[in-house]
């Protein structure tokens, strides 16, 4: 009796695992849609789904709810062109070229959007792109030139340029709702990418949502007044900090009026404000102005600590303060799908081009191999295949999308890409994945910021980076005793058997990846014949 039991039990279990995997790879032989969701310099610290103490972001987190949340994520050159080229090619930056923002991408690189064109794909792209040139592959583009403005902004189309009168995260959502509405082919699977301007720099919030950030007050992160020991020559000279870098006019508003009254003398423009109409300026001016008055007022009694703290919160409300118009618009995406009936056979991502620092290291901006800017969020859901509420801490890259998308939409990947498809991931029965470190390099150095150059590795226990051009500079964290990263123990004798064998699997790294110090050398060179830098 027991023995029939028995077979009856792990029989039923048997059947019922065999028809889960039925159906999963019934679903991926669909050709899915698939929605690429990207904001521009989107820390994961703002995100609920992450970390619930700065913001509620409801609708972003929707997608790891019914999906997946990875919190390995991370990115193989932390700044927004070259991270979009990674993406698109599926290559590392020194193979496809686009290093740095600077230069333009070079169009003769093959991209996933091409390939899934050609493959009978419907192919969109709304918002921030930042290439320099337009994007190939794509049957309709509207795109914003360059950084692209918060307020009434102007876009980039194939047959000319348009501006539209708003606040640019609603109308970025405008326009592809609009294509989903009125010019998708519902006879074809699409892939479509809906890019955000927001939360970049210079961090201008929609009118309705002025006074709710505004009159918030967040924590201070743990290491907002880091002195940089141990990494004096690296993290120390660059030029992000909150409290030296961070400018009141620019970043945080104040007026010139007021600037001029409190002897203030700042070299950076009004950025966004001047792009107002009337009727926007004024509904500004009623709540930005009482601020300009209540920092006129105290600003004389404020020391460095005091006018530290004061600058973080102002950051934290606008930055925020934008975040709360992309997760608003996100929604009006998510609920498009589901209630048109595409939810159940879409693939969304949503990520970022990379992460950034909310004062960690008293820092804003990004460019470094330090946690808060190079892992990025990313939460991805496929109804049918990932099980709903699933965690993944496996070691993934922006570098992974390309080969994952042609999968999911039953394209061969070129040979010379450079990522994995995170498909094995995504299934319910876990296939192996065999990764246990990510490469990374940083070029674009002397620049805005001072981000020296620099490549590393990193594990899931350490980082080991190396600092180079003009330094010479080796770090290593241990990323499990010191997350924070504030000890660089590349000198502990303790470490020193970490660092040999760190070392041999960064050789080996590069050897996979085909980067070398020849090729470093190369675009040194680029920018001596560019004159960014002198002979
Ligand atoms: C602008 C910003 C920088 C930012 C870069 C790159 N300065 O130059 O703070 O690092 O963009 O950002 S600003 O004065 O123009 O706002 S990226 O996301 O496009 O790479
Ligand atoms: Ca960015």
């Amino acid at each position: 009796m027991n023995r029939i039991l028995f077979y009856l039990f792990f029989g039923g279990f048997f059947l019922l695992l065999t028809s889960c995997n039925e159906k999963v790879e019934e679903q991926i032989s669909k050709k899915p849609n698939i929605l690429f969701i990207m904001s521009d310099d989107h820390a994961y610290q703002a995100i609920s789904a992450y970390d619930d103490q700065l913001i509620n972001t409801p609708n972003i987190d929707r997608i790891a709810k019914e999906g997946m949340l990875f919190t390995n994520a991370s990115v193989t050159n932390s700044i927004c062109a070259p991270s979009r080229a990674v993406i698109l090619t599926g290559k590392h930056s020194h193979i496809n070229g686009k290093i740095d923002n600077i230069s333009p991408f070079d169009t003769t690189n093959v991209t996933f959007p091409q390939l899934l064109q050609k493959a009978g794909y419907q192919t969109a792209m709304f918002g921030k792109l930042h290439f320099g040139n337009n994007p190939k592959g794509f049957d309709e583009f509207k795109i914003l030139p360059g950084q692209g403005d918060y307020y009434n902004p102007r876009f980039i189309t194939a047959t000319g340029d348009t501006t539209v009168t708003g606040y640019v995260t609603d109308i970025t959502t405008d326009l592809t709702l609009d294509w989903l509405k009125n010019r998708r082919d519902a006879k074809k699977p699409f892939m479509l990418m809906y890019l955000h301007k927001a939360p970049h720099r210079s961090w201008m919030p929609a009118p309705r949502h002025y006074k709710e950030f505004t009159k918030k007050n967040y924590p201070l992160p743990a290491t907002l007044f880091d002195d940089y020991a141990t990494r004096e020559t690296t993290a120390g000279p660059a030029e992000m900090n909150i409290l030296k870098h961070m400018t009141l006019r620019y970043d945080l508003k104040i007026t010139d009026a007021v600037l001029e009254e409190l002897k203030i003398e700042e070299h950076l423009g009004i950025g966004g404000l001047n792009k107002f109409n009337p009727e926007q300026r004024a509904e500004w001016d009623k709540v930005y102005g009482p601020i300009n008055e209540a920092f006129k007022k105290e600003y004389s009694n404020m020391n460095d600590s005091t006018l530290m703290v004061w600058k973080y919160q102002r950051y934290m409300q606008d930055y925020l303060g934008t975040i709360a118009a992309v997760d608003e618009n996100v929604g009006r995406v998510l609920d498009y799908l589901d209630n048109e009936g595409l939810a159940e056979n879409t693939l969304v991502v949503y990520t970022s081009d990379q992460g950034f620092y909310l004062g960690e290291h008293g820092w804003f901006d990004k460019r470094f191999m330090y946690d808060e800017s190079f892992k990025t969020p990313l939460l991805i859901k496929w109804p049918n295949v990932i099980t709903p509420g699933t965690t993944e801490d496996e070691m993934v890259q922006n570098l992974d999308f390309a080969q994952t998308f042609l999968e999911v939409a039953g394209v061969k990947s070129p040979e010379d890409m450079q990522g994995k498809s995170l498909v094995p991931l995504l299934k319910v029965e876990k296939e192996k994945w065999d990764r246990d470190a990510v490469y990374y390099h940083y070029y674009e150095y002397p620049a805005e910021h001072a981000v020296k150059r620099h490549y590393g590795i990193a594990t899931k226990e350490f980082k080991l980076i190396h600092f180079y051009y003009d330094v010479d500079v080796w770090e290593l964290y241990d990323r499990e005793k010191d997350p924070q990263e504030l000890h660089n123990v590349f000198d502990d004798s303790d470490y020193a058997q970490v660092v040999s064998e760190l070392k041999e699997k960064l050789n080996e790294l590069r050897k996979k990846y085909k980067d070398s110090d020849s090729l470093s050398n190369q675009y040194i060179q680029l920018y001596k014949d560019k004159g960014l830098i002198e002979e």
